[in-house]
């Protein structure tokens, strides 16, 4: 099995509190901030056994993570065996779709990030303790250099991201860790998520085993745009679907999922909620149906489909050996609900969107592998399907995506951008022997 005390909590099983903080910081003395590392930061990181038992959870939970730069600045030579990781994500933006820097996060536009701290708590006031607490023993060796504060949406909308979609419900099993996968739940390689595991066929230098790359992502979306989209061009079916129901399903075709969760592989038509809510179900899926031809077929799932670009299932031959382009998603929406005014204006006024945070051991299978391979390519799974609905191709303003109306599959449909890129960093959360017997030496 996994030496679960020596991994960060977040990797696998994601630290799943109400509010989250990324307190981006750079390193301004290695010398004074290393021994704070192992006397200061080390015993506050949460592990996966902490997580794993409610008695054992703190009420903010710490995970702590470096980007290469970060790693340069501690003297590490060693490295890690992975192009994207080294070079950052901003010499990376072009192979994500992403229209330049104009929209990035001035301080992801660059290398001046060293490392991101995770807070995870119930409360807004328990991570600002958390963090004021951290920051007064650290002193002056780190500087903040940007937060950006995530939380689940309130009420009834906890759990779904901003444009209403429940999220967080189809992450891999992992071997050796997931006790017993769901059905249709993909199962992974521990080396799939983590560095130096059976699966991981990377040279890595020894203290990076139990390692992961954390992907994070700033991504906006741009929320009365996106549901003024549905309303104009709802799915018709006279006689079928009221206006309202063929808004919805438009939006459930671009997902892939309707709001509730429910696959619409096998809820084509109507939302079924009780679907959507049960994991023993809601992933049992392959998009293939013994009386339909899977390669033409798109009546019930579109080929561009978040979901079937994100995670193709039967559309591709099985992988001997398994899965490789899996992520483990972690992250959590971030700004204010959508405002009576930016509703009655169909337009966003105050930005919100997702903290995109994935982890894989190794970037070009995972998160850049999708995004740019799969969600960006117009011809993939089929030729001239279109790129993904959601987050393909961002550079291009005018997305032309067929499929998407159930009743005449070769229909397109032009899509502006609903998601912005902020931009973001690409770190490596190592384990905790990492952290002490190299990192902080
Ligand atoms: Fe996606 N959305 O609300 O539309 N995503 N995603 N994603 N995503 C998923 O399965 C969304 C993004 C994946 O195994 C669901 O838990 C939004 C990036 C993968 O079936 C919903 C944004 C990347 C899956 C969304 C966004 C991915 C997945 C269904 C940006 C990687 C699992 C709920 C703002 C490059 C696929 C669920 C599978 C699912 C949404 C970003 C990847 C609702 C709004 C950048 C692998």
């Amino acid at each position: 099995g996994l030496n679960l005390s020596d991994i960060q909590g977040d990797v696998l099983i994601g630290m799943k509190k109400n509010t989250e903080l990324f307190y981006f910081f750079s390193i301004a003395n290695a010398m004074d901030f290393k021994p704070k590392l192992a006397s200061e930061i080390f015993p506050l990181i949460t592990t996966t056994t902490q997580l794993l038992d409610v008695n054992t959870q703190p009420t903010t939970t710490l995970n702590i993570a470096f980007s290469q730069t970060g790693l340069t600045a501690l003297g590490v030579t060693d490295t890690l065996g992975d192009s994207a990781f080294a070079g950052g994500q901003f010499v990376d933006l072009e192979n994500l779709g992403d229209p330049g820097s104009a929209n990035w996060v001035p301080h992801f536009a660059g290398t001046g990030i060293h490392g991101v701290f995770l807070f995870a708590s119930d409360t807004e006031d328990n991570i600002d303790a958390a963090a004021a607490s951290l920051e007064a023993a650290l002193g002056d060796c780190v500087t903040k250099v940007y937060t950006l504060l995530g939380a689940a949406r309130p009420g009834m909308e906890a759990g779904h991201e901003h444009f209403g979609f429940l999220d967080g419900i189809s992450n891999p099993a992992v071997d050796g860790f997931t006790a017993s996968p769901m059905p249709g739940q993909s199962v992974v390689a521990a080396g799939t998520v983590l560095l130096g595991e059976s699966g991981d066929k990377v040279a890595r230098p020894a203290w990076a085993k139990d390692g992961s790359f954390l992907v994070f992502r700033q991504l906006a979306q741009l929320v009365p745009e996106f549901a003024k989209f549905l309303i104009d061009n709802p799915v018709v079916e006279p006689g079928v679907l009221t206006a309202q129901q063929g808004s919805d399903l438009l939006g459930a075709r671009m997902v892939g999922r309707w709001k509730s969760g429910a696959p619409v592989d096998l809820a084509p038509l109507f939302d079924d909620p009780e679907l959507g809510a049960d994991p023993a179900r809601n992933n049992d899926f392959t998009f293939s149906h013994p009386d339909e031809t899977l390669a033409t077929n798109q009546t019930r799932c579109p080929f561009s489909a978040h979901i079937r670009k994100t995670r193709p299932r039967a559309d591709l031959p099985p992988i001997v050996g398994g899965e490789v382009h899996r992520i483990m998603r972690a992250g959590i929406p971030y700004g204010p609900e959508v405002s009576d005014d930016e509703a009655a204006a169909n337009t966003t006024s105050t930005e919100r969107g997702l903290a995109f945070v994935s982890y894989q051991s190794n970037i070009g299978n995972g998160f850049r592998f999708l995004q740019q391979t799969w969600a960006g390519d117009a011809d993939f799974v089929h030729a001239g399907t279109g790129v993904d609905p959601i987050i393909g191709e961002l550079a291009c303003a005018q997305r032309v995506i067929s499929g998407l109306d159930p009743t005449d599959s070769t229909k397109t449909l032009t899509l502006p951008n609903f998601v912005i890129s902020r931009g973001g960093e690409y770190f490596f959360t190592p384990s905790l022997s990492a952290i002490s017997g190299t990192l902080a030496v």
